[in-house]
């Protein structure tokens, strides 16, 4: 097929989809359309302007078809449920590749094939693949229109859900597109639902394939995703561009592609501190980004909920934007008590995903509120009351929303020239030895904080619940490249960063998650961490001492504001209790893992270990 004969899909309304690239698309975009169009062969070829109209006959469409149900407009407006495939739930890291031409340039925290022989299998699968559906064409911005740090991509994909999510969390479709010249970089995401139709054959609601591919061709800056149209493995703007094709773009152009929210804090004073965090998935970091603090005279709004592309600045400032327009957050857990700003956010124009369905046309989910509904339609369609011994809503169930409708949203988080970071912290999920907070002792120190960040699997990573991993920088799941090589890059950053002239930011290792004896969590977290970001911020100010210890700073007795917390004394000191024998054998863990990347771990990380078992030991 070529581009002038695609027929227009059916849409309803009489609403009329655009089938023809718009006048002054680069050659180089309409060839590699035409080159996936002559192997996926589909029905027809929209390329999508980004519209609410296209987005509504999108919605339309899917409600036709069943894939998605429309809101009680009354309760939820503008807002839909769909349920996926009970495959098809979440990212599948064992089915996520990254096809460097070297086997090395991977690292071991990834899956590596040949490109030469993924491109083989690829090949295979993608022949023919979206007969009887309509190949969507979709360019987007990854960060604000005409940024110097925006970069852009174009994604192709026979899934209107992906359109509809895309429109959501990038700034897609014309706007995008007129800014890619025939010289202007831009990466290739081809994906499919691997669920072709023969003619005739009767579409389901979520077409999807058992055999899943989410792979990444570093070297030439290409994504093919096959099998799933699920989150992650599906909106390739999101993990697959922004981090692992974009740390490798960060890396050899001099920058950071990190997996990191973005907040502005203003104290009371009204003096505005910038903070990038690196969390492992389901440690509390949309609960960050939303953070309403506790103490009083504090305000935190967000920049970026996920994700933070980092650069240094003409002002020799490290300087960050958040390449997302939307969020695609975790519905369970999410309620009015925990992340009322997230609630507000969801409150319309959300497609909400796997969650439970109300009798008047809502949604709910496990802490939406703390008593259930007497009656619900979970999450497969089955009918659900509270003593079904089974969760309304998949624990990976989403809700995709644009961070515009956030109302805590900061009135620089669109700044084209991005936000001056003052502080970037690494958190993890540790029931011991890891205290509430250290301050590293350099970047240096920094830098071995967020390779070894380390957490408890949750249900986003396909691992047994409450294991721990070694989640560097957070990144694990999203490197481009090996990890080790990152942690150079972090380190040449610095010595950039100094010789700029400008602020470098400090930074932190966090904790919320340390329990006591019993099991208990020792800090209440949610708006009450508000009093550890006061402690830093106090710190880079010079308004606070704090204590050395072999692991870094702590704050001094008394340093950590406690005025009206209801944590006991005991709490606290064990809140910050080194246990030597804990962190010594942590240091052996990581001196372990890191001997996993062989010769390229930089020298100054193993200095890092050796210095710390030290101090330690003395
Ligand atoms: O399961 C998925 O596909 C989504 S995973 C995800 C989504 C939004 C933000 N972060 C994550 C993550 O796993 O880090
Ligand atoms: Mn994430």
């Amino acid at each position: 097929m070529t581009l002038l004969d695609s027929p227009a899909p059916t849409a309803p309304d009489g609403y009329r989809f655009r089938t023809q690239p718009p006048v002054g698309t680069p050659a180089s975009i309409v060839d590699w359309v035409e080159g996936v169009a002559a192997r996926t062969r589909p029905d027809a070829i929209v390329w999508a302007d980004g519209s609410q109209e296209e987005f509504d006959a999108l919605a339309e469409l899917m409600v036709s078809r069943g894939t998605m149900i429309r809101l009680n407009p009354e309760k939820r407006p503008n807002s839909y449920l769909v349920r996926s495939n009970p495959a098809d739930v979440a990212r599948v890291e064992s089915r996520t590749f990254i096809c460097s031409l070297q086997r090395e340039d991977a690292g071991p925290t990834n899956n590596w094939v040949h490109p030469e022989q993924m491109r083989d299998t690829l090949d295979g699968l993608f022949d023919g693949v979206m007969q009887g559906r309509t190949m969507y064409v979709i360019p987007f911005s990854m960060g604000p229109i005409g940024s110097p740090l925006s970069r852009y991509g174009v994604q192709l994909t026979d899934s209107p859900y992906v359109v509809a999510s895309m429109r959501i969390m990038t700034r897609m479709g014309e706007r995008a597109l007129e800014r890619i010249t025939e010289t202007t970089p831009w990466v290739k995401a081809a994906h499919t639902v691997g669920y072709p139709l023969a003619p005739g054959q009767q579409d389901i609601p979520w077409p999807s394939n058992e055999l899943k591919y989410i792979t990444h061709f570093p070297e030439s800056r290409e994504i093919w995703s096959y099998g799933s149209a699920y989150g992650g493995n599906a909106l390739l703007a999101k993990k697959s561009f922004a981090l692992r094709i974009a740390s490798v773009l960060a890396h050899d152009e001099g920058w950071l592609a990190e997996h990191m929210l973005l907040i502005k804090a203003t104290n009371p004073e009204g003096k505005e501190f910038h903070l990038a965090g690196a969390f492992p998935s389901a440690c509390g970091k949309t609960n960050l980004a939303m953070l309403q603090p506790t103490i009083p005279g504090w305000k935190v709004e967000t920049v970026g909920d996920d994700i933070a592309w980092l650069g240094i600045g003409d002002d020799g400032q490290l300087r960050a934007i958040n390449p997302e327009a939307g969020f695609f957050g975790v519905a369970p857990g999410t309620g009015w008590s925990t992340n009322a700003v997230a609630m507000e956010t969801i409150q319309s124009d959300t497609i909400f995903t796997n969650v439970a369905l109300t009798d008047d046309g809502d949604v709910w989910w496990e802490g939406a509120t703390k008593e259930p509904p007497a009656h619900l339609i979970d999450w497969q369609g089955n009918d659900w009351t509270p003593d079904s011994g089974r969760p309304a809503a998949h624990p990976n169930s989403r809700f995709t929303v644009s961070a515009a409708n956030c109302p805590s949203i900061s009135d620089d988080w669109e700044d084209p020239r991005g936000v001056a970071i003052d502080a970037i912290i690494f958190g993890g999920r540790r029931a011991t030895t890891v205290p509430l907070v250290v301050e590293a002792r350099d970047w240096a120190h920094g830098v071995y904080l967020g390779a070894t960040v380390s957490s408890e699997a949750t249900a986003a990573a396909e691992a047994t619940v409450g294991t721990l991993r070694r989640d560097p920088f957070a990144m694990a799941p999203f490197y481009g490249y090996n990890a080790a090589d990152h942690w150079k890059h972090w380190l040449e950053i610095g010595r950039r960063l100094r010789a700029a002239g400008g602020k470098v930011p400090r930074i932190f290792q966090v904790n919320w998650f340390r329990k006591d004896a019993n099991g208990k969590f020792l800090w209440p977290g949610f708006g009450e961490n508000s009093r550890v970001l006061e402690w830093m911020f106090s710190r880079i100010e010079g308004q606070t001492a704090a204590k050395e210890t072999p692991i870094g700073l702590v704050p001094v007795d008394g340093g950590l504001n406690t005025t009206g917390l209801d944590v006991s004394s005991e709490a606290l000191a064990e809140l910050f209790r080194l246990d030597t024998a804990g962190l010594l054998s942590d240091a052996e863990d990581a001196a372990a893992y890191f001997d996993g990347f062989g010769e390229r771990v930089p020298a100054e990380l193993r200095t890092e270990i050796a210095a710390l078992r030290e101090r330690l030991a003395s």
